[in-house]
């Protein structure tokens, strides 16, 4: 039989009570509200890892009576063997008096079984008030631990800690609005010493979870490199009406292939969000502020691009060859004269100036339309800006708390491309990128050698 820690989550209201065990059980539908009481059922909440249950966490609402029901439970005066079956007889006795339904919900995972995890703002003082709700948890005789978590700046946590030591086993500092990879293998260890049997088991399940980790890194890499290979090689076809072409078509055939590039973008951000699991990122009209930088727009090309010197340096300048290219592989002459005597060469450079970021070849001419050809991308720029962008949402979203309701900070100041990439690798970069446009032949091993660079990158994040 495989058996798994159950831990009741329980504390005062509004400690962050919810927001651990969503950071704890990667869930981030977990509601967390900052007015008390939210929580009115306790409610389960499992680490699933690979099919594997490693615990799983009630929330609970938190203590409202403390006081009056520990009065209740000293009332009966018993030796220390007999509490936890006192404390289990005020539960049955007080099942439906609504009076003491927050303290009911919270007692009766741990009547039946669960251990406990109790949660405090370790930025407030310790006071003598949350004596009650730890000697009713102490009557239960259930392994338990103390979670310090620091709601503001202030820091009492060694007042805490004398206090809580009096009353569970682990005392711990736990952030769960910074909680991540590590913090989470450091909680897993912590609940393998509560218990003796846990000791094995807990073990193999951080093996388990190390390795999903592991997984989803894997997931990710693939992911940013087959997104990037798709932006770059992208070619799409369109039927033009006028001919000759006019300006304005151009335009309008550019929107739609950028339209397809940024749609490339935010598909990707789902997937994303789905390796790690955050589930409601894009709910609850939280605006994500990277994507109010918008893709093609300059304040996207001054944070992810690279600058002068590295254009030049990496020798992903580009853009430099305007209107060389239009390449008219059918319809030759004619069309080229009906360019010509339509005064439209000029314009469509224009298009081209403006545009300059994909390859324009216009294809051919059926009656009464014009075949034209977008793609793929020429400008080297770009593609870095693409590669920052989403190596910068991965990191994001790879080292976010469940716990967290917020958008995602863009800090606007930095270079973002200085971050990920030093001199050396945007030149690799750059060259790789021109080699998956241009190969046909080898494409397995390109897309190999970017992986491994890519990897490089995912590597560095701090998680
Ligand atoms: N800044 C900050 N806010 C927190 C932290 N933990 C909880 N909160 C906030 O405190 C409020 C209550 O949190 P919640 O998890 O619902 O507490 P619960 O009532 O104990 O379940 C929410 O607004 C949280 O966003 C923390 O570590 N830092
Ligand atoms: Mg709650």
């Amino acid at each position: 039989m495989t058996s798994y820690p159950k831990f009741a989550v329980v504390g005062h209201p509004n400690k962050g009570k919810s927001s651990i065990v969503a950071s704890l059980s990667l869930d981030d539908t977990i509601q967390i509200s900052d007015t008390s009481g939210t929580t009115k059922r306790s409610r389960s909440f499992p680490l699933i890892v690979d099919g594997k249950i490693i615990y799983e966490l009630y929330d609970t609402p938190g203590f409202q009576r403390a006081r009056k029901v520990l009065a209740w439970l000293k009332q009966k005066d018993v030796s220390a063997d007999k509490k936890a079956s006192v404390l289990r007889e005020f539960v049955y006795q007080h099942i439906d008096d609504e009076k003491y339904s927050d303290e009911i919900e919270l007692l009766k995972p741990i009547i039946e079984g669960a251990s406990i995890i109790y949660v405090v703002d370790g930025s407030k003082p310790y006071s003598p008030e949350y004596e009650a709700q730890m000697e009713i948890l102490r009557w239960s005789s259930q392994p338990s631990m103390a979670l310090i978590n620091l709601i503001g700046d202030d820091d009492y946590i060694e007042q805490w800690r004398l206090a809580l030591g009096q009353y569970f086993r682990l005392v711990r500092v736990y952030n769960p609005m910074k909680a991540n990879y590590k913090t989470h293998i450091a909680i897993l260890k912590s609940i393998s010493q509560l218990k003796e049997e846990w000791v094995e088991s807990m073990e193999s399940s951080i093996e388990i979870f190390k390795q999903f980790h592991k997984q989803k890194i894997d997931n990710s890499v693939e992911l940013i490199s087959d997104t990037l290979i798709k932006i770059i090689t992208y070619i799409n076809e369109y039927q033009v009406s006028s001919s000759p072409i006019l300006e304005i078509e151009i335009d309008e055939i550019s929107k739609e292939y950028k339209a397809d590039i940024i749609k490339f973008e935010l598909e990707f951000q789902d997937s994303i969000n789905k390796i790690w699991n955050h589930k409601n990122i894009f709910k609850d009209n939280i605006n994500l502020n990277i994507n109010e930088v918008k893709l093609f727009s300059k304040e996207s090309k001054s944070i992810f691009g690279l600058n002068k010197k590295d254009l030049i340096s990496t020798g992903a300048m580009s853009g430099a060859i305007v209107g060389s290219g239009i390449d008219i592989l059918s319809g030759g002459a004619t069309m080229l004269l009906g360019l010509a005597m339509g005064g439209v060469i000029g314009g469509v450079s224009t298009a081209l100036g403006m545009n300059k970021l994909m390859d324009i070849k216009i294809l051919g001419k059926s009656i009464g339309s014009n075949r034209v050809k977008l793609g793929p991308i020429k400008d080297m720029n770009f593609i870095f800006i693409v590669l920052s962008r989403v190596i910068y949402y991965t990191e994001h979203i790879a080292t976010r708390s469940h716990a967290l309701q917020n958008g995602i900070e863009l800090s606007k100041q930095s270079n973002l491309s200085q971050k990920y990439f030093n001199r050396n690798s945007k030149k690799e970069l750059n060259h790789l990128h021109k080699k998956i446009q241009d190969s046909y032949i080898k494409k397995d091993k390109i897309r190999d050698e970017y992986k491994k660079r890519i990897r490089d990158i995912v590597l560095e994040f701090k998680i």
